[in-house]
């Protein structure tokens, strides 16, 4: 039977060219699946029919499956059939292809197939160390030398204090660059590092020999905990050690040009104290020192210096609640004007709330929550820079054991409704993933929106070992990979069609190689506020891979953390048999 399938499916190829071709109608993960995970493919054009799951040299077909009735996928104004071959679980390479269609791009089924995907998401931290060479040992053919010393930073006038007048400088090495800009800022570490230090939490012992081949890898500290270090040392460096205060950002006064760090030589400030940048760094500290703590004999005393960081920082935001950033406010009052990445919030409640959630877990004492309001709302969100409310839900949650019961049972029941919340409805839509469902996901960012969904689902699977979750979550996975409407894997170098022009400066700098791996662009983004060329107004279309699309084709690293969060996660817990799952 097989081989009669094979026979007709040959004549069928070359009676009819089109199906020779690479079809940009068949979106589906290019990486590949679990052979237990769903596996479905989403398909933009032709007449319902039948889909074949081949080898990718024709000569075998593993599958045949009929392809849905059509479904609307309003986001991206398609009308579009799902090809659902979940129940074909056998490893291996193939191509998935419909007769007068064409082929897909190839994927592989098999276990750890996202682990390259995983490693390389925190890999791509590693790439963006600022004052670090990137040797060839490391980073292959994106060796770079150093760029940044940081070690003669100005105290901008807005930063000016009786200790540390204007124009005094301090020494603030390290650290990661935010995204393709050269800048290093304070609430943006803070979201990055907590969720980094989350996948540790949750799974110490997947994370235990997470290698991904950088200077330190052996030294007895998992390497994730070694990468967080790096950014974790320059942050300490921005606090300011006479009030425990921290600024806002170590920035230079606007954009450099599309050169390598080592070029970048413009004048670097630290920006003044905000109550939102301190309160981040003061929930990371926080959780820093109780992990570290595990580490005494590799990093002797961080566990201490880490916690007393993270309490004067605590007891300056309560001395300073109004102390926000308002960028345009600054500009009017000093001088030179800082025109860099503002995250400017004029909220600093969920700020509050993660702080002290953080410090009640790593000191016991309970004092901290009656500073803060923990509940102000019966509807979790998924986090963003902005917004950590729910980061103090996901870590009272995860330490439940220890806390008071009905603030985790409170916590855990926020989390668990959030993520029922997000998969309600995810079935009867077209592309059946949890970003796709709905339109107001797509915003500057986007890819960080769908990885912290997902991660906000494994979440909730953690307290309740039910695997729908998984699933869910794996949809999002599997948008990021190639299953949206741009046919774009969106994390570089995996994948078949992923980003080649990044707004990054170091890969721009480079036209000649490809861009830095393990990075994830930024996604469609209808806000479009570059102004750049884009295809396509709808939302999920709005994207184009272009150096000129910072609002789309950036890459960040608080949307790199959760994407080596849910990639690593699922890889953790591929084999608690989270995949077999029954079909709705
Ligand atoms: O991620 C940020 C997004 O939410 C904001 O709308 C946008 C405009 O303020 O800024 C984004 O963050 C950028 C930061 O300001 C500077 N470095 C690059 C960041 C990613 O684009």
């Amino acid at each position: 039977m097989k081989y009669f399938i094979s026979a007709i499916l040959f004549l069928i190829t070359i009676s009819h060219a089109d199906a020779q071709r690479l079809s940009e109608s068949i979106h589906l993960n290019q990486v590949g699946f679990y052979p237990e995970s769903p596996k479905i493919a989403v398909v933009t054009e032709g007449e319902p029919d039948y889909f074949y799951i081949l080898t990718p040299d024709f000569s075998d077909t593993l599958y045949t499956g009929q392809l849905s009735t059509i479904r609307e996928a309003p986001n991206s104004g398609e009308r579009v059939r799902v090809a659902d071959f979940t129940d074909m679980t056998e490893p291996g390479n193939y191509i998935l292809w419909i007769t007068k269609l064409g082929y897909s791009y190839p994927f592989t089924v098999a276990p750890r197939v996202y682990e390259d995907a995983a490693k390389a998401s925190l890999k791509g931290f590693y790439h963006q160390r600022v004052s670090a060479g990137i040797p060839y040992e490391y980073g292959g053919k994106w060796a770079r030398p150093a760029g940044h010393p940081d070690t003669l930073v100005v105290i901008h006038p807005s930063a000016a204090s009786p200790e540390r007048p204007a124009n005094s400088v301090i020494s603030a090495p390290r650290g990661w660059y935010d995204a393709g800009d050269y800048n290093k800022y304070a609430v943006n570490s803070g979201i990055t590092m907590g969720t980094l230090f989350s996948l540790y939490e949750d799974f110490p012992e997947y994370i235990r020999d997470f290698d991904i081949n950088i200077p330190e890898t052996g030294n007895g500290l998992p390497d994730l905990l070694n990468e967080l270090l790096w950014n974790l040392r320059w942050f300490m460096d921005i606090q300011d050690p006479h009030d425990g205060g921290v600024y806002h950002k170590l920035t230079t006064a606007n954009f450099e040009g599309r050169v390598m760090p080592a070029e970048a030589k413009g004048t670097r400030y630290v920006i003044q104290k905000s109550v939102t940048g301190t309160l981040n760094f003061a929930a990371v500290m926080a959780q820093a020192s109780r992990i570290f703590q595990n580490y005494e004999n590799v990093v002797p005393g961080l566990a201490d210096s880490t916690l007393s960081a993270a309490e004067s920082a605590w007891q300056w935001a309560l001395d300073n609640p109004e102390k926000l950033y308002n960028q345009n406010e600054m500009n009017e009052r000093f001088n030179p004007d800082i025109l860099t990445g503002a995250y400017g919030d004029n909220d600093a409640s969920d700020e509050f709330a993660w702080a002290a959630a953080e410090l009640y877990i790593t000191t016991g004492n309970r004092d901290y929550l009656d500073e803060v309001d923990l509940f102000p709302s019966d509807e979790a969100s998924v986090p963003t820079w902005r917004s950590v409310q729910t980061m103090a839900y996901y870590t009272l949650a995860r330490h439940s054991e220890n806390i008071d019961s009905g603030i985790a049972s409170d916590a855990r029941d926020l989390v668990i409704d959030l993520a029922n919340r997000l998969m309600d409805g995810v079935s009867e839509t077209g592309y059946r993933t949890v970003m796709d469902r709905d339109e107001s996901n797509y915003t500057w960012g986007s890819s960080g929106v769908a990885a912290n969904q997902g991660m906000a689902l494994i979440q909730a699977f953690l307290h309740t070992d039910d695997t729908t979750y998984l699933k869910y979550a794996h949809s999002n996975l599997d948008y990021l990979l190639g299953r949206n409407a741009t046919g774009f894997s969106f994390l570089t170098g995996h994948g078949h069609k992923t980003p080649l022009y990044i707004h990054h400066r170091p890969s721009d700098a480079r036209a000649n190689i490809d861009p830095v791996p393990g990075l994830l662009s930024g996604g469609p983004n209808p806000g479009q506020q570059d102004e750049c060329e884009y295809p396509s107004d709808l939302p999920a279309k709005s994207f184009i891979d272009d150096w000129c699309s910072y609002a789309a084709n950036e890459i960040a690293i608080n949307w790199n953390a959760p994407m080596v969060y849910l990639s690593a996660g699922l890889e953790a817990l591929q084999f608690r048999g989270g995949f077999t799952v029954e079909d709705e």
